[in-house]
């Protein structure tokens, strides 16, 4: 019998030279061709247009995939990108990020220029990243089949069982198991998809409805980082294969001081 390995598959598809859809996840052996078959799919009937260049990789990994859990998920009550930016210092000022690097990273965030991957930005706000145009990317990131069913579940109950929420808290999951992570800020570059959201591993993956105005053509993702040695982090992000076996509770919507409160009883 031929041995089950996993794979890494990695979809990224454009149209007319312009990125319009990406994807990717670890499979056993056995799924990779269905998968690919099913990111084909994904590109052809991709709302944004029909892909007319659609690139899948799929690659065995050397590695056995770290199996770790997601993070608690919920969603808070903000309603404009003002109150949304007031809400991301305090949380992230409490877990000993700078309010400088919070005001530089949303400056950096709101210039309109067009990253592929995350800045790295240290907790006084300057970036460390090799490459300052493109940014780092997380790659080599799944879930599995059984916890990719739990987790639609319970995103489901809460009317958010979809791929931008799912691959969203799949790539927060894996960056925020790296000690070198304190923090996260993410807004998509998608124009109509106005919630974004903060992570650190002590409050998880909070959702921000309307981080930023409808109609904005970009976003990004800043990553803040504390002491050890970037290249090492780099190497984690890029390489290291992590799989999500395990989901955390995922909770609806709750105000500011709800989260504070919670985490204060514990
Ligand atoms: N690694 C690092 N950075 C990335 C990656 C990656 N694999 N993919 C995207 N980015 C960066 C890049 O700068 C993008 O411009 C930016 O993040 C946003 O990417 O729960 O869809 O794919 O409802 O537009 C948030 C979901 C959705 C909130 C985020 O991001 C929710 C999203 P997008
Ligand atoms: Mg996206």
């Amino acid at each position: 019998m031929a041995k089950i390995n996993n794979y890494s598959v990695r979809m990224r598809a454009s149209k007319q030279g312009i990125h319009i859809s990406g994807a990717e996840g670890i499979y056993d052996t056995n799924s990779v061709a269905k998968v690919i078959q099913s990111y084909t799919q994904r590109a052809l009937k991709h709302e944004k247009g029909r892909a007319d260049e659609i690139n899948i990789i799929s690659e065995e990994l050397k590695e056995k995939p770290r199996k770790v859990s997601s993070l608690p998920l919920c969603t808070l009550n903000t309603r404009n990108p003002d109150y949304v930016k007031k809400t991301v210092l305090k949380i992230l000022t409490s877990i000993g990020i700078t309010e400088r690097a919070v005001e530089e990273a949303f400056k950096s965030l709101n210039m309109g220029i067009i990253m592929r991957g995350a800045m790295l930005m240290d907790i006084e706000g300057v970036r460390l990243e090799p490459d300052l145009l493109r940014g780092v990317r997380v790659t080599r990131m799944g879930i599995t089949k059984t916890a990719s069913a739990v987790l639609s579940k319970k995103l489901g109950r809460l009317s958010l069982n979809n791929d931008t929420v799912k691959e969203a808290l799949i790539l927060a999951s894996k960056a925020h198991k790296h000690k070198m992570i304190l923090g996260e800020i993410c807004i998509s570059d998608d124009p109509n998809y106005t919630t974004g959201y903060i992570a650190t591993r002590k409050y998880g993956y909070i959702r921000l409805p309307r981080i930023k105005k409808r109609g904005i053509p970009y976003g990004g993702r800043t990553f803040f980082i504390t002491g050890g040695e970037v290249k090492d982090l780099i190497r984690y992000l890029q390489k290291t294969p992590v799989l999500i076996n395990q989901i955390k509770p995922c909770k609806g919507i709750i105000s500011i001081n709800e989260l504070f409160e919670r985490k204060s009883h514990r």
